[in-house]
C-alpha cells in the first residue's frame, strides 16, 4: 500500500480546484472562473486499492501582495510545501501567458526537494494557447503530464504517476470519521464555502473579493429539513447594496443557487436564511 500527501501548486485560476473535484468525484473545494477563489489549504482524502493520497489544495499564488487579502492568503500556499508533502503538483493553463506570477510560483515550488510533477492543464482548449513558454520547465520536472480537469482528460494517467513517485506506506486517516466524505473540514465551512462561491459567481469586479460567508446555525428538523443560518460579511455599506442588490435580487439570486447546491449536496431539503452584514475587520478572521 502507498500513502502520502500531495500539493496541488499553482498561479489563480489554473483548475486546482477543479482537479481536485475530478479526482475525488465529487465536489469538495470551490471553483470559479475568477482568480483566487480558494482561500485556505483545503485536505480532502483520495482512497483506492494501491493506496490513501491526502490532496491538498492551495490558494493561488498571487502577484499583487500589496492587495490585503492577498497578503493573507499567499503564504497559506507555501505553508503547505513545509508541511511533510510528499509530490507537488505544478499546475499550468497553457493558455494564458507566463507572467510575473507564474514565475513566483515556479520560484516557489523549485524550494521543495521532493518529485515534482508538472501538470499541464486545460488541453481541451487549442488556441489561444502559450505552451511554447512553458517548454523549459519540462527539464527540470520529474514527469510532465497534460489534462483536461474539466474535461476529464487524461486523469487516470495523473493518478498512475502520482502514485508511482509515493511511498509505501499506512492510511494515515480513517475515511469513516470524516463529516464530508473525503474531506478533513467541517460541514459548516463547507457549506459557507458553497455559498460564497455563488457570490463568486454572481457579483462583479471587486464585490467578491469584499466579503466573506459564515454559517452559524445547521440544524436539522424532525421534518427531515435542513436549516442553514448564514451571513454574508462585506468591508463596507457601499458593497452590501450591490449584494443584497436592486429590491433584493441579488441576494435572492445568491440564495438560490446556494441552496439548490446544498440540497444537491446533503440530498436534503434546504431552508436556507441568507442575510447581508458589514463588517470591516471579516479579514482577520480568515
Ligand atoms: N477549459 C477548461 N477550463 C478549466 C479546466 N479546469 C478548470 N477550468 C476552469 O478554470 C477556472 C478556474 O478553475 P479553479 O479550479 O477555480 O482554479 P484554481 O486554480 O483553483 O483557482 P484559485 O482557487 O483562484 O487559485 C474555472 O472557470 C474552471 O471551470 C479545463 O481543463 N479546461
Ligand atoms: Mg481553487
Amino acid at each position: 500500500m502507498k500513502a502520502g500527501t500531495v500539493a496541488l501548486i499553482g498561479r489563480p485560476n489554473v483548475g486546482k480546484s477543479t482537479l481536485l473535484n475530478r479526482i475525488l468525484g465529487h465536489k469538495v473545494a470551490i471553483t470559479s472562473p475568477k482568480p483566487q477563489t480558494t482561500r485556505f489549504n483545503l485536505q480532502a482524502v483520495y482512497e483506492d486499492d494501491r493506496g490513501q493520497i491526502i490532496f491538498v489544495d492551495t490558494p493561488g499564488i498571487f502577484g499583487k501582495v500589496s492587495d490585503t487579502l492577498a497578503r493573507r492568503i499567499n503564504p497559506q500556499a507555501e505553508a503547505s510545501l513545509k508541511q511533510g508533502v510528499n509530490v507537488v503538483l505544478y499546475m499550468i493553463d497553457h493558455t494564458r501567458e507566463r507572467d510575473f506570477e507564474e514565475n513566483k510560483t515556479l520560484g516557489i515550488v523549485r524550494k521543495a526537494n521532493v518529485p515534482k510533477i508538472l501538470v499541464i492543464n486545460k488541453i481541451d482548449v487549442k488556441t489561444p494557447t502559450h505552451i511554447v513558454q512553458y517548454k523549459f520547465m519540462e527539464e527540470e520536472f520529474d514527469a510532465v503530464v497534460k489534462i483536461s480537469a474539466l474535461a476529464s482528460k487524461n486523469i487516470n494517467t495523473l493518478m498512475d504517476t502520482i502514485f508511482s513517485f509515493l511511498p509505501e506506506g499506512k492510511p494515515f486517516v480513517d475515511t469513516k470519521t470524516l463529516t464530508q466524505p473525503g474531506l478533513n473540514i467541517n460541514s459548516k465551512i463547507f457549506l459557507a464555502e458553497v455559498i460564497r462561491e455563488k457570490a463568486f459567481l454572481f457579483l462583479r469586479r471587486e464585490v467578491p473579493y469584499s466579503l466573506t460567508s459564515v454559517v452559524d446555525q445547521l440544524i436539522e428538523r424532525d421534518n427531515g429539513v435542513l436549516y442553514v443560518k448564514a451571513r454574508i460579511l462585506t468591508s463596507s455599506d457601499r458593497y452590501k447594496v450591490m449584494i443584497i442588490g436592486k429590491q433584493g435580487a441579488m441576494i435572492k439570486e445568491i440564495s438560490m443557487a446556494a441552496r439548490k447546491e446544498l440540497e444537491t449536496a446533503t440530498n436534503k431539503k434546504v431552508y436556507l436564511e441568507l442575510t447581508v452584514e458589514t463588517d470591516p475587520h471579516w479579514m482577520e478572521y480568515l
